[in-house]
């Protein structure tokens, strides 16, 4: 096959991936609704991303930038485009993050032309990823993420120790960034950090998720709420735990704030997700839950178990047996687009509704801690069933 040959073959399996509609899959459990395929994948990349398209330097028509994996999106919604702001790690495990944008939220999403250069600090970031993409009331678009670099005070001989921190940038397009210093909390250690859209008592306030190491959260159990005067110098005195891991539940050994929370009249509804341990490894699945309007720190419903866990081929990849969200969408219409990456290899869409999330989350009765409990519980829907039809 020559070389124009393969491209074309190439570009024709491309543009269709690109094209092809998503389709709902299945009846649903009448809380949100699956779709049949990913929404973007490590093939979604541009092929001028991946090839060197010049015959002279690349007679072989090889890939010359393997990209690995796309997941754990940023979701925002500018003018009628939903846009998914991506974790994209090549080969060489570094991620980076890259816009794609779509005309509906479920299919046809497209990567703008280049990835987002994002600006360093003077400590560079050796790997960034998960963004939280959230329209601050100040009016800026803030894109909080990971920053993580090698432990300075790693044992000799260990390549894996490393530090995870809060990098904060901000944007009017998300195409330039601004970047601005690392969010200073009192823990050694943060991952999840998101930003709440909205001012509270005059001050910026974070969700936080402090951890003793970079894998174990240790005491720092939880997701915690925080507040920073400025953006320019964001320094947090104070973490105060709102949602902690416990003992027996699908978030035992850690869990963190997914998106920023959506305002409704009934409170500020939580996606976030947790964390078990099982004997194939952690499990990391997702569940919501409903904070009071004015008290952030005050959880005032909180669903039993998940809403949201790996299913099929979501269940296998990288890292497998983990969904993760960091972006979702609330349309004016009601529409809720729930984004999340599978086993850190792809991103997928549920949709939902906003009255149906309310529903849930305030319908659902929150963990009897024992499995006595639960019993009573269906027993008790049993009989309510049963009376329905006799
Ligand atoms: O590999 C699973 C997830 O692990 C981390 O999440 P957490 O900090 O809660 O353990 C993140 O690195 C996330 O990107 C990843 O999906």
């Amino acid at each position: 096959m020559t070389f124009h040959e393969r491209l074309a073959q190439l570009q024709e399996a491309h543009d269709r991936l690109l094209r092809r509609p998503n389709v709902k899959a299945d009846l649903g459990n009448g809380l949100f609704d699956r779709y049949q395929y990913p929404i973007v994948t490590a093939a979604h990349t541009p092929l001028f991303w991946r090839y060197d398209l010049n015959p002279q330097t690349n007679p072989f028509l090889m890939e010359r930038f393997g990209i690995n994996a796309t997941f754990n999106a940023g979701a925002i919604k500018v003018e009628d485009k939903y846009l998914l702001i991506l974790r994209v790690e090549g080969l060489d495990r570094k991620s980076f993050f890259a816009v794609a944008e779509s005309p509906n939220g479920i299919d046809q999403f497209q990567f703008w032309e280049y990835p987002i250069t994002m600006p360093e600090t003077d400590e560079p970031d050796v790997n960034v990823y998960d963004m939280r993409v959230v329209q601050h009331e100040d009016g800026w678009i803030y894109g909080l993420f990971c920053t993580e670099r090698k432990d300075p005070a790693a044992c000799p001989g260990d390549e894996s120790a490393a530090i995870a921190q809060c990098g904060i940038a901000r944007t009017r397009d998300l195409k330039t960034w601004e970047r601005l210093p690392d969010l200073q909390t009192p823990s050694p250690q943060q991952r999840n950090v998101v930003l709440h859209p909205e001012w509270v008592a005059g001050k910026y306030a974070f969700y936080t998720r402090p951890q003793d190491g970079f894998i174990q959260a240790g005491t720092g159990g939880g997701i915690a709420l925080g507040l920073a005067d400025s953006m320019e110098k964001a320094i947090i005195t104070q973490e105060t735990l709102l949602d902690p891991k416990d003992y027996h539940t699908v978030y035992e050994v850690k869990n963190g704030q997914g998106p920023a929370p959506l305002k409704t009249a009934l409170g500020w509804l939580h996606l976030a997700h947790g964390v078990r341990n099982t004997a194939a490894g952690l499990r990391y699945v997702l569940y919501t839950f409903l904070t009071d309007l004015h008290d952030l720190t005050k959880v005032i419903y909180k669903p039993a178990g998940y809403l949201l866990a790996p299913e099929g081929d979501e269940r296998i990849g990288d890292v497998s047996n983990v969904v993760f969200s960091n972006g979702w969408i609330l349309d004016d219409d009601g529409t809720v687009f729930i984004y999340y990456g599978s086993s850190d290899t792809r991103m997928h869409v549920a949709t939902t509704t906003l009255d149906r999330l309310l529903d849930y989350v305030i319908h659902t009765p929150s963990d009897g801690m024992r499995s006595a409990a639960s019993v009573q519980r269906l027993t008790a829907l049993i009989d309510r069933n049963k009376a329905l039809t006799n």
